[in-house]
């Protein structure tokens, strides 16, 4: 069962991307003036498969025993005065009982990798080691810039999403490093408590080392947050999600275009739905509330998750910490990079079982103790002052497209930040402290999960627009009136899905630190090729 899961595109493009077609005319993708120039060649290229290209056969996990596995939990790691040591290296983990061990790639040995835990107002410091192999097990499109054949083929650097950082230890894309070296970075944490996570994030091949397995969440304590008496400790879970292509062999099958010369595929869905690296795992649960701090690591896909029986959620937080107060939600939808924090209480659920699906499928179940348990937990009416940024505050007004062009058979091909790529002149240059409005003005099909490092925002609100309006003068005309953000998506964001056909607003204070620093999709295949840009803050 595969393809599926997703609304934003009904089907797996990767099954059929690049087989059968030959050369032919070009077709615009939105707006043919506005196109760029491919070096060396034109834009219209459609890749014809190799003749001998064969896709492995892939497991189908629906022929697999659900539930056998107990969730895992990665090893936890406090920061404080020690430097904490985390090694990239190669691992094998079983995925499921009765599958044989999967290459993986990992921080520390595990995909997720430890769990790091940090406080509020205590810098932290990691000593990132790369303990790669010499050659990637992933394939690699040597024509996505910054992965030209000349590069070593094995690179890495950690970004730690949702800090706030100098730039020198935000894990910048240029800034890898190759197997037998180290970089330190220094986390300030001068931030309010949050599930933040890190992954790799290497110019042209961060989408294989994630899907390769490296990423783990960092989750920053404070002071106001502990006193509020949530589920904790055994009662607070984190769920990693991330999809995965398994061959029956149960290794990680990366789709490819079928053209070796360029592999790249505009965005990977797996059918294998993996929690905390686990395939269908079950979680004991005793009948009281837990927490469960929820990421979605996935490269493109976003999950819709539900409660079999139709209970909802009691969502607290996003991507930058908690809601100002719980909003009960019947299903979460979380793009790839987004985090949700939520409360089950289980406590009318003794001797039952139930499942978290994301739409109609099984991801994991629940198994709810008998008897009775004391729950001293709380989840307060109130969580905490969030707010709302008035858009008088903002100084300046960026308008940035989002662009896609395809290939002469509707195949995407390139993705595009206001029209430009990651390497031209840096063109977003906000002052230290100021604060702006960007308006993402989306004139593709899909959505777009668009993460900015080192700052926090909000979302001001999502509005449809005449596309052909702005193509052909540049204006905006609104065709529908503002939709002020859910209330799950009302707090303190760093990542926005900016929807088709609409512009998407959201406010920005560019505190913390001057320097260079990227923005970009988290849809990993449109970030690699090359929905990337750089932005600077200037000093005041
Ligand atoms: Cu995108």
């Amino acid at each position: 069962m595969v393809g599926m899961l997703s609304s934003r595109r009904q089907f797996l493009k990767w099954s059929t991307f690049g087989l059968g077609a030959g050369l032919c005319t070009r077709l615009p993708a939105h707006d043919m003036t506005s196109m760029p120039k491919m070096g060396g060649g034109e834009l219209c290229k459609h890749l014809v498969a190799d003749k001998n290209h064969v896709v492995p056969r892939l497991l189908d996990p629906d022929q697999l025993t659900p539930f056998v596995d107990a969730l895992p939990r990665a090893p936890v790691l406090h920061a404080g005065e020690k430097t904490l040591r985390i090694a990239m290296r190669e691992a094998e983990q079983r995925l499921h009982r009765d599958l044989p061990p999967t290459r993986v790639w990992t921080y520390g040995g595990s995909t997720p990798g430890p769990i790091i835990e940090a406080k509020s107002g205590n810098a932290a410091r990691i000593a990132w080691h790369n303990d790669l192999p010499s050659k990637h097990f992933l394939p690699i499109d040597h024509r996505i810039h910054g992965a030209e054949a000349d590069r070593p083929e094995v690179r890495a650097v950690v970004h730690l999403h949702g800090a706030s950082v100098p730039t020198a230890s935000d894990g910048y894309p240029d800034d890898w490093y190759v197997p037998g070296q180290s970089r330190l970075h220094t986390y300030p944490n001068k931030q309010e408590a949050a599930a933040l996570w890190y992954h790799d994030h290497a110019m042209g091949i961060n989408r294989l080392n994630i899907y390769a397995g490296m990423f783990g969440f960092y989750l920053l304590r404070d002071e106001h947050e502990l006193s509020l008496g949530l589920p904790a400790r055994e009662q607070e879970i984190p769920l990693v999600l991330s999809d995965r292509l398994l061959t029956t062999d149960a290794q990680l099958y990366y789709p490819v275009s079928g053209n070796s010369e360029a592999p790249w595929v505009p965005e990977v869905f797996g059918n294998a739905m993996l929690v905390n690296g686990a395939l269908l795992p079950y979680l004991d649960v005793q009948p009281r509330r837990y927490r469960f701090r929820v990421l979605n690591a996935s490269n493109a896909r976003f999950f819709n998750l539900k409660l079999r029986d139709g209970r909802p959620f009691l969502q607290i937080g996003s991507d930058q910490g908690l809601l100002a107060s719980p909003v009960t939600q019947p299903n979460l939808f979380i793009a790839p990079g987004e985090r949700v924090d939520v409360v089950i209480d289980f406590a009318s659920l003794a001797g039952q079982q139930i499942e978290l699906i994301n739409d109609v499928l099984p991801i994991m179940q629940f198994r709810i103790g008998s008897g009775r348990v004391k729950d001293t937990s709380a989840v307060p009416a109130v969580l905490r002052d969030v707010p709302r940024m008035p858009e008088s505050a903002a100084t300046k007004q960026r308008m940035l497209t989002l662009d896609s062009y395809q290939d002469c058979v509707a195949e995407p091909m390139l993705m595009l930040l206001d029209g430009k790529r990651w390497h031209e002149p840096v063109t977003e240059r906000p002052v230290l402290g100021s604060t702006e409005i960007w308006s993402l003005i989306n004139l593709t099909d899909d959505s777009h999960p668009i993460h900015l490092h080192m700052v926090k925002f909000q979302i001001l609100d999502r509005r449809r627009f005449d596309q052909g309006a702005w193509m052909d003068t540049k204006t905006v005309l609104h065709t529908g009136p503002a939709q002020l953000p859910a209330a799950g998506e009302a707090g303190w964001k760093d990542v926005v899905q900016a929807w088709p056909g609409m512009i998407t607003r959201i406010i920005v204070r560019f505190d913390g630190y001057a320097g260079r620093y990227a923005w970009h999709c988290h849809l990993l295949e449109h970030e690699a090729n090359e929905m990337m840009r750089p932005f600077e803050v200037v000093p005041a």
